[in-house]
């Protein structure tokens, strides 16, 4: 058969050429299907420029006989649009699959353009899907949605996928445009997954648990095949990359033993990791680690059940600084509890944090979370998941209330020019951006469209003048609307 996979985003022409990473999970599927002897094309609209035209182009010079959408919680709309624009243009059957559809796939079935769902890690149920659907077979895959009768019916659990050493690499070969991100020092970048799941159970994240690794030879092997086709860099997606310490070492070790020679990023817990491994990893090639600090309050960091303490990120982050790393931490803005001396605690962790760039992201009651799973059935938060899913609204369920909004806005706006605005953190940006010529377009497009995008806001010429006059003038830390 022949198989169109989409990653989806809004019809657009892309204009200037846009930093995003590879779909490994559209990756993974192709590679399964390719070795069941189909043809594959993935279409990532988020990386190519996609107008309606072009998709009706691909239609008719690949001529799909079945299409592939991946639909994130974050992505129904646009999985909708293209899906039924591709309806209007030719009637084949529409598979959709991704964390949309495993955590709502009742849901997700009421968009008649969607002929299937397949929930979990879909390797093997995607390949069996297509023998159904091309009628090899009627033994339905586990995990698979369908109607019938005007029910949707939801053919019992995927289960998750134990051996991932059995899989094939993604098909990168697939791949289409300059993948890289924002912090990349060469491109193109690509992405790899060398665990899935995390051993950890943080109350706002749905990837804890069911953690599974693969083995370091298959790793090796993966690492090898990447700098063959010639990507520049690696960025680690494994939720907590340091969560095994002696497969981290001997990951490092074989590297080094295979003169591989890469680049490449992950994302760590600092309560695990150490001099040794961080010696390891920076001989092997590693050179930025992303650090989830979501906290500067002990009280918060408890009620999330992370496990470290401000005391610890401040010890831990001493440490990798003696290896010259590229650090960033991740924090998380409104978590319920904060109190205007959580929030103080925060701000004074920022500062002279030994770190050189934040990401902080409002909490996002996710499906799955412990969090999430907590909440009664007839809850607020889950009835606006469902309505997002169903397409009754489309703005992501964060916030409830407008009160909760304004404090959350103002703390992050509050967390942002505080760690920012710091001389050294202004330093390390410039230094940073002098290591790579990439990194300095990036950094100075970045620079234009966040000027471009606050002038476009300012509705007069007043506005423009308040505006910069407040700039100079509003004191760093400002009492959220809560205090
Ligand atoms: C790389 C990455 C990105 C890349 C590429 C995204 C992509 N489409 O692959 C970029 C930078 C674009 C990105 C953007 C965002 N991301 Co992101 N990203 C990741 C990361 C690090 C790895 C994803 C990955 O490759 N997983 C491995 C593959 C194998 O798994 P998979 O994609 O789920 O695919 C499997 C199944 O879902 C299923 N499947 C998927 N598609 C399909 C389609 C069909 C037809 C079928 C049958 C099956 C199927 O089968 C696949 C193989 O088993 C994850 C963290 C993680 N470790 O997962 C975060 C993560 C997915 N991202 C996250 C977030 C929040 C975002 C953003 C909202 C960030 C933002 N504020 O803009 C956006 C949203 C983008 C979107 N379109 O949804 C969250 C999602 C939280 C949640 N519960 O949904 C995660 C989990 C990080 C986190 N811990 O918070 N992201
Ligand atoms: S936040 Fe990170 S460490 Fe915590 S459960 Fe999620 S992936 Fe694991």
């Amino acid at each position: 058969m022949r198989i169109l996979l989409i990653n989806p985003d809004k019809f657009k022409k892309i204009l200037f050429k846009k930093f995003s990473l590879p779909c490994l999970g559209l990756g993974y599927l192709a590679a399964q299907a390719e070795r069941a002897a189909h043809t594959v094309r993935i279409l990532d609209m988020n990386v190519e420029s996609t107008s309606p035209r072009d998709v009706r182009d691909i239609l008719t010079r690949f001529k799909p006989d079945l299409v592939g959408i991946s639909v994130s919680l974050f992505t129904v709309l646009d999985a909708v649009a293209v899906a039924s624009f591709i309806k209007s243009i030719k009637d084949i059957p529409i598979i959709v699959g991704g964390k949309g559809v495993t955590y709502f796939p009742h849901e997700i079935m009421v968009h008649s353009c969607f002929d299937f769902g397949q929930s979990g890690e879909a390797e093997h149920a995607f390949v069996a899907l297509l023998d159904v659907v091309s009628g090899k077979t009627e033994a339905k895959p586990e995990g698979l949605i369908y109607r019938a009768g005007g029910e949707t019916i939801c053919h019992g659990q995927a289960p998750l996928i134990q051996d991932l050493d059995a899989l094939p690499f993604p098909a990168r070969h697939l791949f289409k445009g300059d993948q890289f991100h924002m912090m990349n020092r060469k491109k193109p970048c690509a992405t790899i997954v060398t665990a899935r799941g995390c051993p950890f159970q943080c109350v706002f994240c749905d990837n804890g648990g069911q953690h599974r690794c693969r083995s370091v030879a298959n790793i090796l092997e993966e690492f090898k095949e990447i700098t063959r086709l010639g990507y520049q860099e690696i960025y680690v997606c494994d939720d907590t990359f340091t969560s095994d310490k002696q497969r981290v070492l001997d990951l490092c070790r074989g590297l080094v033993q295979e003169k591989i020679g890469i680049n490449w990023s992950v994302f760590s817990r600092i309560d695990t990791i150490d001099g040794e491994l961080l010696e390891a990893m920076k001989e092997a090639g590693c050179y930025t680690i992303t650090f989830g600090l979501e906290s500067g309050s002990d009280k918060i960091l408890d009620t999330m059940n992370k496990g470290i303490t401000k005391a610890m990120i401040r010890e831990k982050l001493s440490v990798v600084k003696r290896f010259n790393y590229e650090c960033g931490g991740t924090f998380v803005v409104g978590f319920p509890g904060e109190t205007c001396e959580t929030m103080q605690e925060t701000y004074d962790l920022l500062k002279n944090l030994e770190i050189h760039y934040c990401v902080f992201s409002y909490h996002c009651p996710v499906p799955n979370s412990p969090f999430y799973r907590r909440l009664p059935q007839d809850s607020e938060i889950r009835k606006r998941w469902i309505d997002l899913i169903t397409l009754r609204r489309t703005d992501i369920p964060i916030f409830l209330d407008n009160k909760a909004q304004r404090a959350a806005e103002m703390h992050y706006r509050t967390m942002r020019r505080i760690f920012y605005l710091q001389p050294h953190v202004l330093l390390n940006i410039v230094r940073m951006m002098i290591q790579s010529p990439l990194r300095m377009k990036n950094f100075s497009k970045m620079g234009v469209w966040i000027i471009l995008s606050a002038l476009l806001q300012i509705k007069s010429v007043r506005g423009v003048l308040k505006t910069v006059r407040s700039i100079g003038t509003r004191p760093i830390v400002k009492p959220s609307p809560r205090c």
